[in-house]
């Protein structure tokens, strides 16, 4: 099942971004969702489409994102026009660098001057329907999420009474959405990203008193990112925490360069529950498909989870216009086929992918493969 809005394509929509230096068209564009629904439409024997959002609310986003942040995300881009900038979106000029930041103790006062408080690159384009934009793909990947509770209860109940005799064919659900979330920080946007739908989702689950198991403990999710980045944003929300477990395979050095060393393991009682998988730029279909299994059998069957998230991303894919692994569209399937294996219900929540052309048949492959 498929769970996408219409808003999802209209409402956030900059003109350009920056790519080495030299202006260029915004890859993470409105197209891109329509590509993959088309897709998703025309094999209509494998998906269904919903519409249906529900409304969840401030609360869920606040249980991983800064007020402040949120405010500035909401009012940034009227500002931002009010005080001169270009009607493309807010772009910050300057960002805090740690060698820079707060050496006189000035804070700007105004979006024009201190975007770069809430922001850490200049892709990350607000504009003026950016905060609906980010807000309504959160509450589409929660309605997903409040949706794989209730197939996930079907499933145990299933194999608890033998109607379900093996857990070869776990549930899964889709989010259709962007932008998408997993650059986004507690308190920075950046990478096209502004709320994140993983982070927020994930921590949904881990809250509901009533999910809790019988002896009282939230339910354990790990999240496994597979978008051709590093999710540096859902690595953040959770460093600290031992639940969710954050797993990632990316392409060593790339965006967002900073981050997703292997040496990252997380912290205090989060240390272990975060692991990262840096893969060189050469990186094939067989070769991604062994680290993705490797992932799964030595981090996430021993993390012994409830749920499964899976940031999908496919600019692994070898076209991908930003991005530089050499995988092919017959690897989706493999992927997909993988996640399955777990044996799980699982969530996934679409991040990048950006050769538009390609975009519908690499993530219904990643979809059809989990199906099986
Ligand atoms: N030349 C996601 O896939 N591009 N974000 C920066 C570098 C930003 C990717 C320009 C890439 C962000 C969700
Ligand atoms: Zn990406």
């Amino acid at each position: 099942k498929v769970f996408t809005s219409k808003l999802c394509t209209t409402l956030h929509t900059p003109e350009f971004e920056f790519h080495g230096g030299a202006q260029s068209q915004h890859y993470e564009c409105p197209e891109r969702r329509e590509a993959i629904l088309k897709y998703l439409e025309s094999h209509s024997d494998s998906f269904e489409v919903t519409e249906h959002v529900e409304d969840f609310g401030y609360e869920p986003i606040k249980r991983v994102h800064k007020q402040g942040f949120l405010n500035y995300l909401e009012t940034a881009y009227d500002e931002w026009i009010l005080e001169g900038g270009h009607p493309n979106g807010v772009m910050p000029s300057t960002i805090p660098h740690y060698r820079l930041a707060r050496l006189g103790g000035q804070t700007p006062t105004n979006s024009l001057t201190n975007a770069g408080e809430y922001c850490f690159d200049m892709s990350a384009v607000i504009t003026k329907d950016t905060f609906k934009a980010a807000w309504n793909a959160a509450q589409v990947t929660l309605t997903a999420t409040k949706d794989l509770v209730r197939v996930a209860d079907q499933y145990e109940k299933g194999l608890a009474a033998g109607t379900i005799v093996s857990r070869e064919a776990p549930p899964g659900l889709y989010a259709l959405v962007r932008p998408p979330g997993h650059h986004a920080q507690s308190d920075l946007c950046g990478g096209y990203c502004f709320l994140n739908n993983v982070g927020i989702a994930a921590q949904w689950l881990i809250d509901r008193p009533e999910l809790r198991h019988k002896d009282g403990r939230p339910k354990k999710v790990a999240i496994i990112d597979i978008d051709f980045h590093h999710g540096n944003g859902t690595q953040e929300l959770f460093y600290k925490t031992s639940n969710p477990l954050y797993a990632s395979l990316h392409g060593r050095d790339a965006y967002p360069h900073f981050t997703g060393a292997a040496t990252e393991r997380g912290e205090g009682e989060g240390l272990g529950f975060s692991i990262n998988v840096p893969l060189p730029r050469s990186t094939s279909d067989d070769e991604y498909v062994e680290a993705l299994e490797k992932l799964i059998q030595e981090h996430i069957i021993p993390y012994d989870a409830d749920y499964i998230i899976i940031s999908l991303g496919v600019d692994t894919f070898k076209d991908d216009p930003i991005a530089g692994f050499l995988v092919t569209s017959e690897a989706y399937p493999r992927i997909g086929n993988a996640i399955r294996k777990i044996g799980l219900p699982t969530l996934f929540v679409q991040e990048g992918g950006y050769c538009v052309e390609k975009l519908g048949l690499n993530v219904g492959g990643i979809l059809q493969g989990f199906l099986g």
